[in-house]
């Protein structure tokens, strides 16, 4: 089978209670184990707590899965291969394991009917765009796959303010969850203003729902900021060394995003990991309030 929805999800998805799917690349390419492991069950408690369901998605033995069990984990770790939409079909092919990106979670998430979807930071416009043209396919995913995807908005290895005009070009709405200025994710803030925020997450699911009803075809991007936001300065110092070190080792391509997180995982000490565990769970939380919210 190539694709498959577990039994819980489906019966969740059947019962009308929400469900939030949850990526996997952040497992493969985003944390260091075994946090990594750590955090995503943090994140499907943060789902559970909410009175929703959670569904991990990622690659296994070939097949696509949406709601891996807590016990395959361990399958769709380093090894595993990182997976954006174009990378599913030769993954799959070849039986392989992999962790999917915000792109192909989207993607998984729309065709199993699951509106839902937290994580950590999505993919955008890199910086150095000009000359490498390295642009995130999540921004062309979430163009066309109309779920609501709760992040801490845009980390700053990108180039914040491309991405938001990319956004904008997409037609992607963004929104702030109590705030009115784009999260930085490690940071609280970006200083840059975003033109919508709701207060709550029945706001978020009338947007979602006024989004569908109209028949749009992308994305509703809500953004909170993290609980432990961590000084501008520092984080972006941090970032300044991680990108010079991406390209005295000439990375590029898919191999950019996995290396800069993984820079920042090394250097940057427990702090960092906290706040970043800290932001994903509370999205998680927030997800699985507005999926309950939209059956509401
Ligand atoms: N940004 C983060 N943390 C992440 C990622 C991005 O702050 O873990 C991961 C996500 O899985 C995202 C992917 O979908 O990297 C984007 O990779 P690329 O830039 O190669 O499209
Ligand atoms: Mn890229």
């Amino acid at each position: 089978m190539i694709f498959q929805v577990r039994d819980d999800v489906q019966s969740a998805l059947a019962q009308g209670v929400g469900v939030v799917a949850l990526e996997t690349a952040v497992l493969t390419h985003g944390l260091p184990y075994p946090d990594n492991l750590a955090t995503m069950a943090k994140m499907a408690e943060a789902v559970r707590a909410a009175g929703a369901v959670p569904a991990v998605v990622g690659v296994r033995a070939g097949t696509l899965v949406v709601g891996l069990d807590q016990t395959e984990w361990p399958e769709i770790l380093p090894g595993a291969e990182k997976c954006s939409i174009r990378d599913l079909g030769p993954v799959a092919a070849r039986g392989g394991n992999g962790g999917t990106t915000v792109a192909a979670t989207a993607y998984a998430a729309h065709r199993a009917n699951i509106a839902v979807f937290a994580t950590g930071g999505i993919g955008g416009v890199h910086r150095g765009v000009v000359d490498t043209w390295d642009v995130s396919a999540d921004l062309y995913a979430l163009a066309r796959l109309p779920v609501v995807i709760v992040s801490s908005g845009i980390k700053s290895i990108l180039d914040v303010p491309k991405t938001m005009e990319f956004l904008e070009s997409l037609g992607i709405a963004v929104t702030g969850y109590q705030t009115r200025e784009l999260p930085g994710f490690y940071t609280t803030a970006s200083g840059i203003p975003l033109s919508e925020s709701v207060r709550t997450p029945a706001e978020a699911a009338a947007v979602y729902r006024a989004m569908r009803d109209l028949g749009l075809p992308a994305s509703l991007l809500v953004t909170k900021p993290g609980p432990e936001g961590m000084p501008t300065e520092m984080v972006e110092a941090l970032i300044g060394r991680a990108l010079l070190a991406a390209g005295e080792a000439g990375v590029v391509g898919k191999a950019t995003t996995p290396f800069l997180l993984d820079y920042l995982n090394r250097e940057a000490g427990d702090r960092l990991l906290s706040a970043n565990v800290a932001l994903l769970e509370s999205n998680a939380r927030l997800a699985g309030e507005i999926s309950m919210a939209l059956h509401a």
